[in-house]
């Protein structure tokens, strides 16, 4: 059985739709567990207008009743309340008013080579779909998948590490509880000073007219070694990692632990060395293979880092070509955030948490939660794995 997530909706449209399909039922959910992710997708320094407008919350179609999952696909809807001002422009049915077409695409962003692909001279048609507002649907099926592998003794987390050339001082042996209070900083970085650094970076440049890209990373912890596997490139759960996280608007580079640095480096230095002991069983002093090795996770904590582009909506607009008339233009100027990667953080946590979570699935199948928790328990005792 493999999970599957799709979402519908634009980002001036009615709302955002996530279907998810593929877990058992009997697992425990609670409204608050997806608003909260939510909300936290909507924080961060850097963030523009539209953040006052939303205030999203989940409203549940389909799948759930009485707080328990039934096993059938889990419909979630986010309604857009920037709507009610795009009414006409974003209406799914024909309007009497003519609504003007726009022709200035944005370098960086889908709207060129997706009016040319989709044959569309309006595009209004592409961004709206390609806009990152979308995420807001991820996060909320990424919630489900959370609570899914919380049964499961997994727990994801994510932080900012750097914001343009403002980098946080590299922290390895991080835990779960390091994680307590990362909403509290207005950019959601661990290190204070960086903190302080990061905003005053985002306040700088977002006067100069300029957006902020940076790199956020993703752990998750108590995941079960054996997940995915060496036997087939689509078995691979470094791959199937780096897809859904690639997948995240403005995302251009996604690493496994040190998947960076160790290509700097001699391989006396760049593997975790194997030790055994009788009361924790096999382990590794480092974690440079950012728990995954030969495509399967090794048990210790899952890191992916993920580097996000600047984004392509700019006060002050780069060169671009009309459309309509093949002159030269200014691209659109839209109303943008100037720094979204705190909020991509919570996006990423979503989208490994789904790949995780279709893993978990994959491994262990099972059509209630105690189904899934009995043949996970049945590996664990087999392979002998003493939980960190
Ligand atoms: C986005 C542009 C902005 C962002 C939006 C993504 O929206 P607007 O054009 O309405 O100002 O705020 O992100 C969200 C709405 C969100 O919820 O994350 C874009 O062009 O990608």
């Amino acid at each position: 059985m493999a999970l599957r997530l799709t979402t519908a909706g634009e980002s001036h449209g009615p709302g955002l739709t996530c279907i998810l399909e593929g877990l058992p039922a009997g697992l425990r959910l609670e409204q608050d567990q997806v608003n909260r992710d939510l909300a936290r997708r909507q924080l961060g320094h850097g963030r523009g207008g539209r953040m006052k407008i939303e205030r999203d919350q989940v409203e549940v179609m389909g799948g759930i009743r009485h707080g328990r999952t039934l096993g059938g696909p889990i419909a979630l809807q986010v309604t857009n309340r920037d709507y009610a001002n795009w009414e006409e422009r974003m209406n799914p049915w024909p309007v009497e008013t003519a609504v003007a077409e726009v022709h200035l695409p944005r370098p960086g962003h889908a709207d060129l080579v997706g009016t040319q692909k989709y044959g569309l001279t309006d595009v209004r048609d592409i961004l709206e779909r390609a806009s990152a507002r979308e995420t807001a649907a991820r996060v909320a099926g990424g919630a489900v998948a959370k609570a899914f592998l919380r049964e499961l003794g997994v727990r994801i987390f994510s932080h900012v590490i750097q914001i343009t050339s403002v980098r946080a001082p590299r922290q390895d042996d991080l835990t779960p509880e390091d994680f307590a209070a990362v909403d509290d900083s207005p950019v959601r970085c661990l290190d204070p000073e960086a903190t302080i650094a990061m905003v005053a970076e985002i306040d700088r440049l977002r006067k100069a007219n300029e957006s902020l890209g940076g790199v956020f990373e993703v752990r998750a912890f108590g995941v079960v070694p054996g997940l995915g596997s060496h036997i087939s490139w689509e078995e691979r759960l470094d791959g199937r990692l780096g897809q859904a996280v690639l997948s995240i608007q403005a995302i251009k580079a996604v690493s496994i632990g040190d998947g960076i640095e160790v290509a700097g480096l001699p391989g006396s230095q760049a593997h975790d060395e194997i030790f055994y002991d009788d009361d924790r069983g096999y382990y590794r002093q480092t974690n440079r293979a950012g728990g995954l090795e030969g495509g399967m996770t090794t048990g210790d904590p899952l890191v992916v880092r993920a580097s996000m582009k600047p984004l392509p909506t700019l006060t002050k607009p780069l060169r671009s070509v009309d459309i309509a008339t093949h002159e030269p233009a200014e691209a659109l100027r839209e109303r943008t955030d100037s720094c979204t990667v705190p909020a991509a953080g919570v996006v990423g946590e979503a989208m490994v948490a789904f790949v995780l979570a279709d893993a978990y699935r994959r491994k262990f199948g099972g059509d209630h939660i105690d189904d899934v928790r009995a043949a996970l328990n049945a590996y664990e005792e087999r392979i002998e794995w003493r939980r960190p």
